[in-house]
């Protein structure tokens, strides 16, 4: 099963992906965590994609797209895999099509994970990493809605676009997940 996971900054993504990829034997692939790693670690790509980061802005395409094609070189798509975090852009999604129609391994659900944006701005001032300050949040949440929305529009049309409530208890939320995905098992 090949699932993506996409929502807005603090919608819980990197909370139900733990409990989904345990439950479902997926490779989990954040590209945030991913991301946040090579910064860490201050390699070219971390270094490159530290300013856009701060900034609250989405790191270029191609530095991502770069990330997710090593990430996905060996297995991992063809026997399972949840894509938490990407795609977050139109061309991020054209590639990634791509990369999965080479490997004959298409994408079989996408959850889009939906909560207000005033429920955020509480999640993530209280969780404070360091992207997690009001004028950042702000510019995440203008990001998301300019740039990775209209993959809903975009996944919509492909006809794999399940929409998940993302107010409640994170068991609440992840008893939703779990209803839709089990049909895909
Ligand atoms: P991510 O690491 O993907 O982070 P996120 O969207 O902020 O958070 P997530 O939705 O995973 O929230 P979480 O579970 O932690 O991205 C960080 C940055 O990396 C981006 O801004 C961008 O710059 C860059 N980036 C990543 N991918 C990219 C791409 N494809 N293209 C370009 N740039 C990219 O939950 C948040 C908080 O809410 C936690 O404190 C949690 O405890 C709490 N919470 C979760 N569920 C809850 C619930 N049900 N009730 C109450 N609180 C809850």
């Amino acid at each position: 099963m090949r699932v993506v996971f996409v929502g807005p900054p603090g919608a819980g993504k990197g909370t139900q992906a733990e409990n989904i990829v345990r439950d479902y034997g997926l490779y989990h692939l954040s590209t945030g965590d991913a991301l946040r790693a090579a910064v860490k670690a201050q390699t070219p790509i971390g270094i490159k994609a530290d300013e856009y980061m701060k900034a609250g802005a989405l790191v270029p395409d191609e530095v991502v797209i770069g990330v997710v094609v090593d990430a996905l070189e060996g297995e991992q798509a063809k026997s399972g895999c949840l894509l938490d975090g990407f795609p977050r852009t139109i061309p991020q999604a054209e590639a990634l099509d791509k990369i999965l129609a080479e490997k004959n391994a298409p994408l079989d659900v996408v959850l889009e994970l939906s909560v207000p944006d005033e429920e955020l701005f509480k999640r993530l001032a209280s969780r404070g990493r360091a992207d997690d300050n009001p004028e950042v949040i702000k510019q995440r949440l203008v990001a998301y809605h300019g740039q990775t929305e209209p993959l809903v529009g975009y996944y919509t049309k492909s006809g794999i676009l399940r929409k998940i409530d993302g107010l409640g208890t994170v068991e609440e939320i992840y008893d939703r997940i779990k209803t839709v995905l089990d049909e895909y098992k």
